[in-house]
């Protein structure tokens, strides 16, 4: 017996992916674990627009009682920004979520699996998850990094968050065999800042130069996806010497919260945004929306390519 995976396409991303158009994904995770309530909806709508602005299609991608749904409309995205106990889904946590028919956002990881399941090879997020500081102990380690090692789909990210061991995070990828691009950049960007001072392994100052390594990619039949680091535009950025200091602190209190497993990334994005006044809510609305233009301009190089 073979099981259909409860997946429902939304009208006008199924039509965009018939046509050939371009389709850039969207996570969800980043709305309901890294957003406070009040800004979710807003966010989550002017993300679309910042891919619709650009001339490509955005799919949101969630779980909702127990069906994986690519591409929301307000009212879905609405009842999701609104709830509370929403799941975050992970590649480990998907099938289980279909069978509690459980409604749950999906992180990087899980955003990629269910994009390649519909045919979209471009994805756009904040940050990826990475390494943790002290995963010496804690063996802490994202799921992201070993997706992006596995699921054929090109992530665009501002880097890595200043929370994790960038420098290990970037050890990990290489060990992967994940290709990590600067976007007209030679340095690694660090989420909230621009730099992390560490150097981005690979550099390409054009969608249709990214786009093009993609297609490569697969027809080499490499697995995997790209992880294209954008910096967080200058305007928006805070200053790793104002960050360092908040971060230690948000560490601090989460170990002393004894905070561990997917509450981690979460917390501490909290206690920052706390910590800063608001300030790096600002600056993550600020580059998701840089990211969902940048995946929106590589999307449609994809339909260039034929
Ligand atoms: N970046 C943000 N906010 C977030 C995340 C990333 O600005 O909430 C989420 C993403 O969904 C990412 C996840 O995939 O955190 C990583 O979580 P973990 O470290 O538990 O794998
Ligand atoms: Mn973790």
């Amino acid at each position: 017996m073979t099981l259909d995976i409860p997946l429902l396409i939304s009208e006008p991303v199924a039509e965009a992916l018939s046509r050939s158009k371009p389709v850039v994904a969207l996570e969800s995770t980043i709305i309901t674990h890294g957003l406070p309530h009040s800004r979710r909806l807003e966010t989550a709508l002017a993300v679309e627009t910042a891919v619709r602005d650009k001339g490509a299609v955005p799919a949101t991608i969630a779980v909702i009682e127990g069906v994986l749904r690519i591409g929301l409309d307000e009212k879905a995205l609405g009842g999701l920004a609104d709830a509370s106990g929403v799941r975050k889904l992970s590649r480990a946590d998907i099938a289980a979520a279909f069978v509690d028919k459980a409604t749950g956002s999906t992180t990087v990881a899980a955003t990629m699996i269910a994009a390649h399941l519909a045919g979209i090879e471009i994805f756009a997020t904040g940050g990826i998850g990475g390494v943790h500081r002290g995963a010496e102990i804690s063996f802490d380690i994202s799921a992201d990094l070993h997706e992006l090692a596995r699921t054929p789909v090109t992530v665009v990210a501002a880097g890595a968050k200043a929370i994790l061991d960038i420098p290990k995070t970037l050890e990990v990828l290489e060990t992967l065999g994940v290709p990590v691009i600067g976007y007209r950049t030679d340095q690694f960007p660090a989420f909230w800042s621009r730099d992390s001072a560490r150097s981005a392994p690979v550099r390409l100052d054009e969608p249709s130069q990214i786009a093009r390594a993609h297609r490569l990619r697969t027809a080499m039949g490499l697995a995997g996806g790209q992880l294209v680091a954008n910096p967080i535009p200058a305007s928006a950025e805070i200053p790793t010497q104002v960050l360092d200091p908040i971060i230690e602190a948000a560490i601090q209190d989460a170990d002393a919260a004894q905070i561990s497993g997917k509450e981690v990334t979460p917390y501490l994005l909290d206690r920052v945004l706390d910590l800063t006044e608001g300030r790096s809510l600002e600056a993550n609305i600020a580059l998701v929306l840089n990211n969902a233009a940048l995946a929106a301009e590589i999307a449609t190089e994809l339909t260039n390519i034929s």
